[in-house]
This record gives structure tokens, C-alpha cells and sequence, in this order.
């Protein structure tokens, strides 16, 4: 009896679980196909790269823990909205907020919730826009609607994240003070960063447009 029990489990957990994998593999053509027609139709792409992955059932137990989330299936869903993620990193702040409103654009996506940290940092310095999407995603039987969200940022706020994150689980999130400033201080440098990048990309751009359409004008009799 116990054996069955948990195979029954064992097989919920999985549907569960592969109902996220198919929203994500959803995102991921859609932003294939955005990278593949940025690469050959225009002329610049403004995807730096991208990464998604699926929460392991461990680290959605504790983050329901953490936010005493009840183990249901349907509480799960309701409270965990990370359990399918992608991260898409671009160059440019500008590119940040050009991705999300083309990914707000597709009919089939409902943008569910949208926390901009670009305009509004949290305390330590993080920054990055995330957006909660809902997705519907047909199987054999029955068409599920998954939650995924979306982190958009740039090279450098990724590069602090990316540290901020190791920092604050080698501490178990007790990092001592003046790591803490040193990290809001390099977030503050990677901001100065991110703006003098675009400023070059916006001056070098101007320039190129203006060269090619005096090269297209080449071709008028
Ligand atoms: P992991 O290990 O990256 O998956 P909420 O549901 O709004 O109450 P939640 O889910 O924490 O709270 O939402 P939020 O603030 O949008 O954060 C979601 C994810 O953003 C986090 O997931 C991190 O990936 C990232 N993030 C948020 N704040 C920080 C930060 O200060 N530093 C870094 N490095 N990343 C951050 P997890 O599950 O917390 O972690």
C-alpha cells in the first residue's frame, strides 16, 4: 500500500514538475525566434544571452518554508511564481524595457505582475525587471496555465547578481556589514557603467544610421 502511495506521489510530482518544463520550453522558442529574427532581419540583437531553469522540488519546499506556504499543489502554484525561470541578459538598459514590452505584446502571454528594480533598486542594490507570466500550455487531456517569470537585466547587473547571490548564501544571509556596503558601492559602480555604455551606444548608433542612409542614398539615379 505504502509503495503505491508513492508512486502516486511520485507520478504527481512529476506532471506537476513537467508542466512547468513545457511553459519554459513555450518562452524559450518564443525568445528564439526574437534572437533569430533580431540576428537576420535587423541589424542588431538586443538578447546578450539567456538561461532558464526549473526550481528543484528541495529548493520549492524551502522556499514554501520560508514563506509558510501550505504543501498543496494548488498553494504551491498560487505562491511559488519562480518555479520556471529565465534570465535574459542584455547590453543596454533601453534593451531591457524593449524585450518586456515585445514579450508583453504576444497574445498568449498574460503578464500577471511586473516589479521593476531597474526604477526602484532594492536596498542592497539589486537591480533587474521581473515579470510573472501566465501561460497556457496544452497537454493530452487538458490545458494547464503555468506561471514563469522573467528576469530581464543588463551584463553588469548581472555580474552583480550573480556575486551579491554567492555572497549572501556563503553567509546564509547574514553578511557581515561592511560587505554589504562594498556590494551596494559596486552596484552603484555597475549603474555608472550601465549608463556610460548606452550613452556610447546611443552616440556610435546615431552615427551609423546616419552613414548608411547616406550610403542608401548611393543607389537613387
Ligand atoms: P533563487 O535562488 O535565485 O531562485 P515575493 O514572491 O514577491 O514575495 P520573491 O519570490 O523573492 O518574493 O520575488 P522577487 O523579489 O521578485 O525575487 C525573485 C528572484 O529574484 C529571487 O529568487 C532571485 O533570483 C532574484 N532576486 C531578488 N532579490 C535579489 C537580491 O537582492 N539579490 C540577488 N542576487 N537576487 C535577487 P529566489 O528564489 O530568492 O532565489
Amino acid at each position: 500500500k505504502q509503495l503505491h502511495q508513492l508512486k502516486k506521489v511520485r507520478k504527481e510530482l512529476t506532471r506537476f514538475m513537467l508542466s512547468y518544463k513545457f511553459g519554459l520550453d513555450e518562452i524559450n522558442t518564443k525568445l528564439n525566434i526574437l534572437q533569430e529574427e533580431f540576428e537576420h532581419i535587423h541589424d542588431y540583437n538586443p538578447i546578450e544571452h539567456l538561461k532558464s531553469r526549473i526550481k528543484s522540488p528541495e529548493s520549492i519546499l524551502r522556499k514554501c518554508q520560508r514563506k509558510n506556504v501550505s504543501i498543496t499543489e494548488a498553494s504551491i502554484k498560487h505562491a511559488i511564481k519562480d518555479i520556471a525561470g529565465i534570465r535574459i541578459v542584455c547590453s543596454f538598459i533601453t534593451d531591457i524595457y524593449k524585450i518586456s514590452e515585445i514579450i508583453q505584446g504576444q497574445q498568449d502571454i498574460k503578464v500577471m505582475e511586473m516589479k521593476d528594480y531597474i526604477k526602484n533598486p532594492k536596498s542592497n542594490g539589486y537591480k533587474s525587471l521581473h515579470l510573472i507570466l501566465a501561460i497556457p500550455v496544452f497537454l493530452s487531456d487538458r490545458q494547464e496555465e503555468v506561471y514563469i517569470e522573467i528576469q530581464i537585466r543588463t551584463v553588469a547587473m548581472d555580474f552583480w547578481a550573480s556575486l551579491e547571490h554567492k555572497i549572501y548564501y556563503k553567509y546564509d544571509g547574514e553578511v557581515p556589514a561592511h560587505l554589504v556596503e562594498e556590494l551596494t558601492n559596486s552596484a552603484n559602480i555597475a549603474n555608472q557603467l550601465d549608463e556610460k555604455m548606452e550613452f556610447l551606444h546611443t552616440e556610435v548608433n546615431g552615427e551609423k544610421t546616419d552613414k548608411q542612409s547616406d550610403s542608401d542614398l548611393d543607389f537613387l539615379p
